[in-house]
């Protein structure tokens, strides 16, 4: 049977979904053999590129100049610094750099000329490159195919449905002309979700589904857990569990067996064997470094020894290129 579908049904995502967990992890698993190089993950890093004071409500959001939240809003960092934190991000063993900015959307102005500039910096040194920078009309989404731009991230974040509970400044289709145009222009698409924000499950398999119904499926998919931060309008959300996260990949996995499944957010809470269950639901993906965007992440010595510890290999950067390449 094909297991690359694009067209699940609303049913048949729920009967994945809803499948006992130990047996769900375990399909997963299969696919995973099948698709992927067992024990390998990609190590990506991020870097906040300019921080704080977005337009949007995104309610979850540390950034969003709505809240009163802990953070120094800048603006956007020098070219040198970036090139110095990708320099360092490879050091210490990352193949894919990825840099975010707190942006509604893309304007043509010297800011995106200088973001240009980062994403040909950081694809010379041979990583992949990828970007968050909110909403890009299609030329935008050329000109970073031009500079060099492996992967565009833009989550959809949860289900239709939920948005206008949890965004308000900005729509479901907004969201999915992007995905559209960063596709059109062949550029790899990062799309994902956050879960705990007060979504049911019926939303989760409804994000889901939309991912996987996309004409192409993503080429990575992060799942993040809410990081409550003190001051959005969900700092008192309760913090999710591993079985959730492990439910939320796996059915990731069964529907996408070729992306890359991120264990995003939320890493910094789990404990190894937390982790190490999300690996064997088929995450194949984590954020290292010191911070996300702006909240901590999980300390790289202890990344390291959980590496050594688990077994897993860091996958080589452009594999898939490579691969296609070779055959
Ligand atoms: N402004 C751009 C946008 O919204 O697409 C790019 C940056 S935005 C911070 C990137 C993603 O970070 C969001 O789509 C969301 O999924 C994730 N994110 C933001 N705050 C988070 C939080 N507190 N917990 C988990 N994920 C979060
Ligand atoms: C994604 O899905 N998660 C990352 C990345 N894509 C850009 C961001 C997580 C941000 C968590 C909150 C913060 O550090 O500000
Ligand atoms: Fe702005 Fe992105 Fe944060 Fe929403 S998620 S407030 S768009 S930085």
């Amino acid at each position: 049977m094909n297991d690359i579908r694009n067209d699940w049904s609303i049913e048949e995502v729920r009967q994945i979904f809803e499948m006992p967990l130990l047996e769900l992890a375990y399909q997963a698993s299969l696919i995973h053999r099948k698709y992927q190089t067992t024990a390998e993950v990609q190590v990506c890093t991020l870097l906040s590129i300019k921080t704080g004071g977005c337009p949007e409500d995104c309610s979850y959001c540390p950034q969003s100049a709505r809240y009163n939240t802990e953070i120094d809003a800048a603006g956007l960092l020098p070219l040198d610094d970036v090139r110095d934190a990708a320099q360092q991000a490879a050091a210490s063993g990352s193949t894919r750099f990825c840099m975010g900015a707190a942006w509604r959307r893309v304007r043509n102005n010297k800011d995106f000329d200088r973001v240009l500039d980062m994403v040909r910096e950081v694809n010379d040194m041979g990583m992949e490159v990828c970007a968050t920078l909110g909403m890009l009309t299609p030329e935008q989404a050329v000109r970073l195919k031009e500079a060099g731009l492996t992967a565009y991230n833009h989550n959809l974040d949860t289900s239709e449905k939920h948005y206008g509970n949890i965004i308000t400044t900005r729509t479901y289709a907004d969201r999915l002309e992007t995905i559209s145009h960063v596709q059109n222009a062949k550029i790899s698409v990062c799309s994902g979700g956050i879960i705990g924000l007060g979504e049911t499950d019926e939303d989760r398999i409804a994000m889901l589904h939309t991912l996987a119904t996309l004409e192409e499926h993503p080429e990575s998919v992060p799942v993040n857990a809410l990081i409550a931060v003190e001051g959005t309008p969900l700092e008192n959300q309760e913090r999710v569990t591993v079985w959730e996260m492990m439910r939320m990949i796996a059915t990731a996995r069964i529907l996408m067996p070729k992306a890359m499944v991120r264990l995003s957010a939320g890493r910094v809470e789990m404990p190894v064997t937390e982790q190490a269950l999300c690996f064997m639901a088929g995450a194949n993906s984590i954020f290292a470094g010191e911070k996300l965007l702006t909240t901590a992440n999980n300390d790289i010595d202890q990344d390291k020894a959980m590496f050594e510890l688990l077994g897993l290999k860091p996958r080589v950067a452009h594999k898939t290129k490579l691969h296609n390449a070779e055959v």
